[in-house]
């Protein structure tokens, strides 16, 4: 729950992480636990890519319009005039409210701002150029992630640096983390994201789901239930890819805030890849951790150990369903075989 005394004064500040805290609980808990100063310019950066975000997923906004928009993102946040109407619910309410995020941004530090507008440029070109662009092959993938996730990686570690509490990570690395957390977010919101109105969105690569069925909403269908797991399931082991390197990354952070901060959307990751893996129900529904499983690795994500410990379990429990359907998939026990050794 939100205490009372944690709400900021001033009423753009109390705005934003009033805000935060209504379209991401899971973010809201562990940015209040980050150092102040951090604490304020990744709470705004989170704020500012959401808006941002709420523009590109509004396909009730014309293509003409919002591309102007993305491509110019960077430079609205720096005018406290400026907003769009766009989204529904909570995001409406930021969009509308947007002076609130611009105004608190401009109280940040310079280097903070700057850090901020420079990941909030590129998103909003990387949006733009796929707007007109659909993921075809691996490589527009992982390319498309990189704009939207990927550079969050590369922006908050750039954070983390100016706050002096981290030492700088090669952007191979943050990209990773990033990439991670996207393509399970991708993979989870299949359903949601094909059934989006006035039209859909598409993020699978077809170079993936080409091999299963002519077209990516055929996964959908009943008859195609068997192609359709094993369509999932690829994509499941193109995302544990990145494992490897989210773990490096992890295990060079030094404060404990900033660690939690950066582990707990991870391991809530592979949990729900674990959860997604030969599982049908993606296709039908939104397929979530259990209640009491995220309050475990929220409460038991302190150090690299419970991580490791956390990715072995997950990594098992992969494995466990990788061998009962007598699928191997080499890459799968990777990550088990890593841990392992690790702990
Ligand atoms: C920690 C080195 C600035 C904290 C956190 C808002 C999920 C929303 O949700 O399908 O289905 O609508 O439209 C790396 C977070 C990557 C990004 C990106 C971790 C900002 C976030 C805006 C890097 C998060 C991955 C669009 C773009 O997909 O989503 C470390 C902070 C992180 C926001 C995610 C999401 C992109 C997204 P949804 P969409
Ligand atoms: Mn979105
Ligand atoms: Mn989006
Ligand atoms: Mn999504
Ligand atoms: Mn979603
Ligand atoms: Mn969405």
């Amino acid at each position: 729950r939100y205490a009372e005394k944690q709400i900021p004064s001033q009423p753009h500040w109390a705005f934003c992480y009033i805000m935060i805290h209504k379209v991401s609980r899971s973010f809201s808990l562990v940015i209040q636990q980050l150092p102040v100063e951090l604490r304020d310019a990744v709470c705004i950066f989170y704020l500012v890519l959401r808006a941002l975000d709420t523009v590109e997923d509004d396909t009730s906004v014309a293509t003409e319009v919002k591309v102007p928009i993305l491509m110019s993102f960077h430079r609205h946040v720096y005018d406290r005039e400026w907003h769009f109407s766009c989204g529904t619910k909570d995001y409406k309410v930021l969009m509308d409210q947007f002076h609130h995020v611009s105004t608190a941004f401009l109280e940040l530090g310079k280097h903070y701002k700057e850090a901020i507008e420079d990941i909030t440029m590129r998103m909003g070109a990387g949006m733009a150029k796929f707007i007109y662009k659909e993921v075809e092959t691996i490589d527009d993938y992982d390319e498309y992630c990189h704009y939207v996730a990927g550079l969050v990686g590369l922006g908050l570690s750039k954070l983390f640096f100016i706050s002096g509490r981290e030492d700088s990570v090669s952007d191979s690395l943050c990209n990773s983390m990033g990439l991670f957390l996207q393509k399970t977010n991708i993979i989870r919101d299949y359903l949601e994201d094909i059934n989006e109105v006035p039209k859909c969105r598409m993020f699978w690569p077809r170079q993936i789901w080409n091999k299963y069925v002519n077209k990516l909403e055929d996964l959908k269908y009943e008859e195609n239930s068997v192609k359709a797991v094993q369509c999932l399931n690829e994509m499941v082991t193109n995302a544990l890819a990145h494992v490897e390197d989210c773990l490096t990354y992890m295990s060079t952070l030094r404060d404990p805030a900033i660690f939690r901060f950066c582990a707990i959307p991870q391991v809530m990751a592979i949990g729900t890849l674990a959860k997604c893996y030969n599982n049908i129900e993606v296709f039908k529904g939104v397929v979530k951790m259990r209640r009491g499983l995220t309050a475990k690795v929220i409460d038991q994500t302190r150090a690299m150990a419970d991580v490791y410990g956390a990715f072995f379990d997950f990594s098992c429990i992969l494995k466990s369903k990788a061998c009962r359907f007598l699928i191997y998939q080499k890459s799968l026990f990777c990550p088990v075989i890593m841990c392992l050794f690790l702990k």
